[in-house]
């Protein structure tokens, strides 16, 4: 039995961004069984878990025994258990780990610098100057990204693929701000993805899962 471990709770901020959503949505889309291992919020630092995460981070996979880390790879292993997940063709799987990389590698640091700014410098007297050029190499990103996507539905190889549930994680991260939307392919493109019913099934079992775990005030 396949099983993610992830956290148990998260603050509001968090709700719907932990990156186990990248697993659920993957196997909800391969229509492939798994269950759900909690670790405390706050026991990530303990030996057990660094011996299945040596950063401390979530989300780890379990499968047979065996435990991997790096949601990428991750998504790299499940695309080679699911036709829903990848292509076949040697050529269109290259595209897609391309572009999944692309997004791990390529977009993803510029949009969690703005993350960690607004989340944990808001209060240093260098929050704004360093903002404004966390945002400036982000836009340059997205809008790079946006000149792609504006003449294709799926990010890589004329299908959804993994690379589009990397893709669409990743421009998640700023939601607490416009700037994806503010580029009307990026925005387009991940409502349409966002609108599968594997990535609502998902995202609707991770809410549930933060709330069940809720700390009781
Ligand atoms: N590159 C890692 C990033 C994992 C990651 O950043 N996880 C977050 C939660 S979504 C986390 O555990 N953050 C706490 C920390 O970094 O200490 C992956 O894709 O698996």
């Amino acid at each position: 039995m396949i099983a993610i471990h992830t956290v148990d709770w998260v603050p509001p901020f968090a709700r719907g961004l932990l990156r186990d959503l990248r697993l659920r949505w993957a196997l909800e889309e391969a229509g492939l069984p798994y269950k759900m291992k909690f670790v405390p919020l706050m026991g990530r630092d303990g030996p057990d878990w660094r011996a299945l995460q040596p950063f401390g981070q979530i989300p780890v996979y379990e499968e047979g025994g065996k435990t991997m880390f790096e949601t990428g790879a991750i998504l790299l292993h499940l695309a080679t258990k699911s036709a829903a997940l990848s292509p076949a063709e040697a050529d269109a799987k290259n595209e897609m780990t391309t572009w999944l990389f692309a997004a791990l590698n390529s977009v993803e640091p510029q949009l969690q610098a703005i993350v960690m700014h607004d989340r944990f410098h808001r209060d240093k007297d260098w929050y704004q100057g360093a903002r404004d050029g966390v945002e400036e190499i982000a836009k340059k990103r997205l809008g790079d990204l946006a000149s792609v996507l504006k003449d294709r539905e799926f990010i890589a190889a004329g299908r959804f693929t993994v690379a589009d549930i990397a893709m669409t994680t990743v421009l998640r991260i700023v939601m607490h701000t416009d700037l994806v939307e503010s580029f009307a392919p990026l925005g387009a493109y991940k409502a349409r993805i966002e609108a599968r019913p594997a990535f609502q099934k998902a995202l609707a079992a991770q809410l549930a899962d933060i709330d069940a775990h809720a700390p009781q005030s």
